[in-house]
């Protein structure tokens, strides 16, 4: 899935052993190392520990939400790694944990889902304790969900990463948006904002398009300002720029009220400020 490769997710078949990815991240080279589930390999990672894990910065561990009956076991297998990871490396490892096949029409309650996620990350909690780690709700059928997480773990790895998230929403505050996404051309999420109020429909919207979107952006649209709409009160505003060898595209959700010569004249501004964040990453 994280190919952007839409495609592929019919297919999906079980990894066998360990696949390994190489991927540019914000100029910065990442290896991902997608270890296939299967009971006999995770006691494999366990025995040989060391081999697998190893120079890991960012572990990402994905809890089947839907399979209630094996939490349990999700839990048990989390804290065998970290009592490991605790052992041999004592510092340094960050853990997004998803909650997976978090599927939009399976749960249409919104009190049951957050009744069971609460319920999940406390059982969580006890067995991680004090390693860092962020939740996410994901699911193949939201395929932003999946990006985000995976793009925001890369990030937390990377310094001054944080500032990047800080000012992905400060510009979109400034500018009276309520939300706001941060990515490159072929869909990598720097970061998303939105604020409270933002329509839960709406952002699934606005995710949606803006993901389309970062696939069209080319050489041709740098610098450029555009303007798409989203519903019939709201439009997207996205500037795209350069980042060294990357293009990326500042997304907000705008009124569609808004006169868009000002509008394009106050996002110039705000994407210098984000270029000057962005150029401090990883360089401290
Ligand atoms: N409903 C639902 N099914 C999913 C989702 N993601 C994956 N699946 C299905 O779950 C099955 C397993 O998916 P995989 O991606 O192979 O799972 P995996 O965790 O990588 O499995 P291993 O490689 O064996 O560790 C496939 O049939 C997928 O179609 C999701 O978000 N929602
Ligand atoms: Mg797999």
């Amino acid at each position: 899935m994280l190919d952007n490769d839409l495609e592929k997710i019919p297919k999906l078949t079980p990894t066998l052993g360990v696949e390994y990815k190489n991927y540019k991240v914000l100029g910065l080279d990442a290896t991902t190392w997608d270890m296939g589930g299967q009971s006999r390999y995770r006691m494999k990672y366990l025995t040989e520990f060391q081999k697998y894990f190893e120079g890991t910065s960012v572990l990402f561990y994905v809890i089947d939400f839907q399979a209630e009956d094996l939490y349990g076991d999700a839990l048990d297998y989390l804290k065998k790694i970290i009592t490991a990871l605790k052992k041999f490396y004592s510092n340094g490892v960050f853990i997004p944990i998803l909650f997976h096949k978090y599927d939009p029409h399976v749960y249409a309650k919104k009190e049951e889902v957050e009744q069971k996620s609460s319920a999940l990350k406390e059982r969580v909690e006890k067995v991680i304790g004090t390693i860092p780690h962020a939740y996410y709700m994901t699911s193949m059928y939201e395929p932003y969900s999946v990006f985000k997480a995976f793009s925001e773990g890369l990030l937390h790895q990377v310094t001054g990463g944080e500032l990047i998230f800080q000012k992905i929403g400060t510009i979109a505050t400034e500018l009276g948006s309520p939300a706001a996404i941060l990515l490159t051309m072929g869909g990598y999420i720097y970061g998303a904002w939105h604020s409270k109020d933002v329509q839960l429909m709406d952002l699934v919207k606005f995710s949606r398009t803006v993901l389309d979107f970062s696939h069209l952006i080319s050489e041709k649209l740098k610098t450029a300002f555009n303007v798409l709409p989203l519903t019939e009160m709201l439009d997207i505003a996205a500037i795209t720029f350069s980042n060294g060898s990357d293009l990326i595209a500042y997304c907000i959700m705008v009124p569609k009220a808004k006169d868009n010569t000002k509008l394009q004249e106050e996002l110039s501004k705000k994407q210098e400020e984000m270029q000057k964040v962005l150029e401090l990453i990883g360089k401290a």
